[in-house]
């Protein structure tokens, strides 16, 4: 009886698309921080996520394929929650995904921006995503209808952190979560690579999407809502003092400086159970 074998076949051929909305997705989702959890616990929660935090949906074809880039160093505390919460609420969307981990090598001064170009590349490199989330690894979302998925311009998810009550804080705001095709960000020529310290660079990102020629898209204000685990500002991340001049010289330097640019040292590639972890060398300030 060869019954079955066609059955595999005709499964094989014809693995249907998801739906365009998920009938997994709720609405708002309540975030506490349990004390005690551990990464074990996550990925006890998590047995479809397989080597590297990759995942794709078990039984329809992803219409999206994310990568989720994160800027790290000292912050496990903050990433096991990020994690906690991040994997099931990108399964219940079914999304193809994979999370990669940025860590800056040493203790040199901290520089977001430009480990964010270093997740770009490693991650191209690794597979063909369609949609970049840039993450902060202690921004939680609150609401299943954010959507890890890319716009037509380069999106501003974190739009409502409850640290500003819930709003903008100022109307170009950039920070905390953004989300690019691969072609706005080479349009953009990435972000820069030159902000050493604390402030300044996601105003330096936003700025490049205008002169780029695009737009900033936002999620509604009910929708786009992060809870900031809360925190000191860190060691080796003290106010950049020079991001002001920086930011009045971004129109001609832009294109001079990013990811054309862009230049640091892989000292390792670990693909563990929850995510890829890529420690780099990235420089010091010059
Ligand atoms: N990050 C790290 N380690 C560091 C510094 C930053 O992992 O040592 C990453 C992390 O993903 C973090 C992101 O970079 O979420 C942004 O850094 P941040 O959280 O320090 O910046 P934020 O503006 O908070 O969210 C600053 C706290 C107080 C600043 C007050 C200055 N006026
Ligand atoms: C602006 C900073 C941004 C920062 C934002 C929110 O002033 O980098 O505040 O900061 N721009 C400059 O310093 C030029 S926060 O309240 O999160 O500490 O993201």
């Amino acid at each position: 009886n060869l019954s079955h074998l066609s059955k595999n076949h005709i499964h094989a051929d014809e693995m249907h698309y998801c739906p365009k909305t998920s009938p997994l997705i709720g609405g708002p989702i309540h975030v506490s921080f349990p004390s005690g959890l551990t990464l074990a616990q996550v990925q006890r929660k998590n047995p479809l996520v397989v080597r590297g935090g990759h995942y794709r949906p078990p039984d329809c074809e992803a219409r999206h394929r994310t990568a989720i880039i994160i800027p790290h160093r000292h912050r496990e505390h903050h990433l096991k929650f990020l994690l906690y919460y991040l994997h099931p609420f990108l399964q219940r969307q079914q999304l193809s995904y994979g999370i990669y981990i940025i860590h800056q090598a040493g203790n040199y001064t901290f520089n977001r921006a430009k480990l964010m170009n270093v997740g770009f590349r490693e991650a191209m490199r690794e597979e063909d995503w369609d949609c970049l989330f840039f993450h902060d690894v202690d921004l939680i979302p609150e609401d299943d209808r954010n959507t890890y998925v890319c716009d037509a311009n380069p999106k501003h998810a974190a739009i409502a952190m409850d640290k500003f009550g819930y709003k903008l804080p100022y109307k170009m705001y950039f920070g905390g979560v953004s989300a690019l095709t691969p072609l706005h960000y080479l349009k953009m020529n990435g972000f820069p690579n030159n902000y050493w310290g604390w402030g300044g660079e996601d105003d330096d990102i936003g700025v490049r999407v205008s002169l780029a020629g695009m737009y900033i898209s936002r999620p509604s204000l009910k929708v786009g809502r992060y809870k900031m685990i809360k925190h000191k500002l860190d060691k080796g991340n003290d106010v950049n003092p020079k991001r002001f001049n920086m930011l009045a010289k971004t129109r001609q330097t832009w294109k001079l400086d990013g990811m054309n640019t862009a230049e640091y040292e892989i000292i390792s590639r670990q693909y563990l159970p929850l995510y890829t972890n890529i420690t780099v060398f990235i420089g010091t300030e010059a």
